[in-house]
């Protein structure tokens, strides 16, 4: 009985990860895919609307007969849908903003396979076969090939990645069933961020902002003079998107603003109000930090290996202390404006600081990586899963 009452009242609003429109069963269009040549429709029954579950083929003579429905579309907008989108406990979606080079593929490629491997209670699987195909190239062109990853194409948006997390941590251990969540990644490219003030971005990519429930904004600390000042050119031209970091470093202060005065706009916030969102500020390619200096020290906690995975929960006194390493550290760059722009636009309580290296170390002249030993690229991660109740605040 409790598993019914759970399945029926205590699913997640699901949006239409395209268009963003809230997602009904009945605001999907379902297809047999097992007969290849000719995919079919198949219709949600009242039975099938009541007990929330997909439509069966029930074709004569079709190889898919009396199986749920293998594709899905929204009606809204006509793009495909995982048709399981709708059964999942929560929906968490998640954006990457940064400018051009901030490091932003690189950190979704590494945080995917460290999830994957990092010996946490749960399951992380592709929902569609874009993201399967995808995720794969792009973990192989990292971890296998050694290249960074190419630039994000501009210009259109990104294709959301659909990926469900089963959870195995046996927290809801009476009920027979183990919760699963479905996560919306958008990795978009930074040519199009630096663009957000103007009008000719995209709507798509507009719409994928404002459904966020996580804004993950990346910065790159290489873009800072006085750091560039103190890193060898070796380094810097190694971690530098050099083919599209070349032009003036846009300004970050003026990224966050207009960032921010575009939410407000798509949420209807109005202009004075911070925004109630949660918010992770994180500070890239911290690998070529470490030794330059007036860079964080080795007895720092942001260059100390992340707890929360360790302790499968998240560690809030760690993660504070390292915002506030950050933090002091910009100060000490002269960067006060930027971090008087986030607190001006996010609320206190909902922005954190995170320092991570998807790669642990710089890459060599020809930009082929070495032996990757990705730092804190989770927390981020674990932070919006501890707020969203699935891993327990320690
Ligand atoms: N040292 C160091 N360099 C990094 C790291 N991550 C990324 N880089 C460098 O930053 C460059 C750009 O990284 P990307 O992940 O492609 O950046 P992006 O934000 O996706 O860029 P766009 O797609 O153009 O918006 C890489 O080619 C590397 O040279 C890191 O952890 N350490
Ligand atoms: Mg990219
Ligand atoms: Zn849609
Ligand atoms: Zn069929």
């Amino acid at each position: 009985m409790m598993s019914i009452f759970r399945s029926m009242f205590h699913k997640a609003d699901v949006l239409c990860p395209h268009c963003m429109r809230e997602l009904k069963l009945g605001s999907m269009r379902f297809f047999c895919t097992y007969e290849t040549e000719r995919h079919h429709e198949i219709f949600l029954s009242l039975l099938d609307k009541l007990n929330r579950r997909l439509p069966l083929c029930s074709k004569n003579f079709c190889k898919g007969h009396g199986m749920p429905a293998g594709e899905a579309i929204c009606r809204f907008c006509g793009e495909p849908l995982p048709p399981q989108i709708m059964f999942h406990d929560k929906y968490l979606r998640l954006c990457a903003l940064g400018v051009a080079g901030a490091g932003k593929s690189s950190y979704l490629t590494t945080m995917l396979h460290e999830l994957k491997y990092s010996g946490l209670p749960w399951v992380i699987q592709a929902m569609d076969s874009s993201t399967s195909k995808d995720s794969q190239a792009a973990d192989y062109n990292v971890y296998e090939a050694r290249h960074c990853p190419e630039g994000t194409k501009s210009g259109v948006a990104p294709k959301p990645q659909q990926w469900v997390i089963l959870d195995n941590s046996g927290e809801n251990e009476k009920s027979n069933q183990m919760p699963t969540y479905s996560l919306t990644i958008y990795d978009g490219a930074g040519e199009d961020c630096e663009k957000i003030g103007d009008d000719d971005i995209e709507e798509k990519i507009r719409r994928y902002i404002s459904g966020s429930k996580m804004l993950v904004i990346m910065f790159d600390p290489l873009l800072l003079t006085s750091v560039r000042a103190a890193l060898t050119p070796e380094i810097l031209n190694a971690s530098m998107a050099t083919e599209r970091q070349t032009s003036a470093p846009t300004n970050m202060v003026t990224m966050v603003n207009s960032l921010a005065n575009y939410i407000r706009r798509s949420c209807n916030i109005s202009p004075g109000q911070k925004i109630n969102r949660q918010a992770a500020i994180v500070i890239t390619k911290l690998d070529t930090l470490r030794d330059m200096p007036n860079g964080f020290g080795s007895s720092s906690t942001v260059m100390k290996s992340s707890p929360h995975v360790k302790m499968k929960g998240f560690v809030d006194s760690d993660s504070e202390m390292v915002d506030m390493e950050i933090r002091d550290w910009l100060k000490r760059q002269g960067e006060t404006a930027f971090l008087d722009a986030i607190d001006a636009n996010f609320m206190p309580n909902k922005v954190r600081v995170f320092g991570i290296s998807s790669f642990g170390q710089p890459p060599d002249k020809l930009k082929r990586l070495p032996n990757l030993t990705p730092h804190r690229v989770l927390d981020p991660l674990m932070w919006m899963l501890a707020g969203e109740g699935i891993v327990p605040i320690l």
